[in-house]
């Protein structure tokens, strides 16, 4: 219901609960799976990724992240889901084949601490992280802070006014969870990153900053083919329509993820904005007993961007 707000009783993931399924899955797949701290937030808390795949010297890696946004609160599942997919798949094709080429890193919750703060219902639809900014007010957020053409546009959508629910913050980086994602990233030279989202039911592809394509026509058109197969892959489960656009095409954004990864390191880059469709349906409160049905129609939408990314 609207006003189920707490995640452990819920069958959400809360920040503890998720480290905890985190280490259980690294410990149940020691070969496989290593979890890293990959920095802290704002509040020192633990920033996780975990690593799969046997590490043989792999040369493609791939990335999922999740929770971006505090409220976002399936972004979490999905990514973790995809997660416990791999190891619990990790001995049949085509995920044996990607795990001993390649490594897929899950981060499925960038921003704890807006996360926590979500738990008291009277919070319960806060987005940003949770710094003090310089007027008093709380929060930057995320994902308007990573560092490609940060900053260039001023309106509602992207603000630079600090209480506002898109601050892009002081300058590109000022996020010690975007900063952990942005030298995860550095290090492992990601070929292709998938960041989750809620909610409309959207497979967002770069740029955000401008409503003008990419400019590089094979790209645009490999993402664009992408996107439209990830559409398809999904309808097929449950009925559900997500639409593939260029993400400035539902509002401009600069200083997002994907624009970042695709605009700094020529990354596969994807949004995709998971259910429901409208607020009507909910909007950020997504029934639990829709975790389920959520992640097993985004499964095969993540197995067709894993392929892709690792099979190119
Ligand atoms: N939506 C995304 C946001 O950050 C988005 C939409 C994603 C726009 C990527 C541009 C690029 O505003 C939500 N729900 O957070
Ligand atoms: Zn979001």
């Amino acid at each position: 219901s609207r006003f189920a707000t707490d995640a452990a009783v819920s069958g959400y993931h809360t920040v503890a609960t998720l480290e905890q399924d985190l280490r259980g899955l690294a410990e149940a797949h020691p070969e496989l799976a290593e979890l890293r701290e990959i920095g802290r937030s704002v509040e020192g808390r633990p920033l996780w990724a975990l690593r799969i795949g046997e590490r043989r010297g792999s040369t493609r890696k791939i990335a999922f992240l999740g929770c971006h946004h505090a409220r976002e609160w399936i972004s979490v599942e999905v990514p973790y889901l995809l997660a416990e997919h791999l190891l619990l798949n990790s001995s049949a094709d085509p995920v044996q084949g990607w795990l001993q080429q390649s490594e897929v890193w899950v981060a499925p919750m960038v921003n704890p601490d807006g996360h926590e703060y979500t738990q008291t219902p009277a919070h319960r639809l806060w987005r940003k992280n949770r710094r003090r900014n310089h007027d008093g007010s709380f929060g930057v957020d995320p994902n308007r802070n990573y560092g490609y053409m940060w900053g260039t546009l001023n309106g509602s959508t992207s603000s630079h006014v600090a209480s506002d629910d898109t601050y892009v913050g002081p300058r590109a980086f000022s996020e010690p969870e975007v900063r952990a994602v942005r030298d995860l990233v550095a290090g492992q030279q990601f070929t292709g990153v998938l960041t989750y989202h809620s909610y409309s039911q959207l497979i967002l592809y770069p740029w955000g900053y401008t409503s003008e394509s990419i400019k590089d026509a094979s790209d645009l058109r490999a993402l664009r083919e992408l996107a439209e197969e990830m559409e398809r892959q999904i309808a097929k489960v449950h009925h559900k329509t997500y639409t593939a656009k260029q993400s400035s095409k539902l509002y401009p954004t600069a200083g997002d993820t994907a624009d970042w990864t695709y605009g700094e390191y020529d990354a596969v880059s994807l949004t995709v904005e998971l259910r429901p469709a409208t607020w009507e349906e909910g909007g950020f409160i997504l029934p639990a007993d829709q975790i389920r049905p959520c992640w097993e129609e985004n499964r095969p939408a993540a197995l067709e961007f894993l392929q892709r990314v690792l099979e190119q």
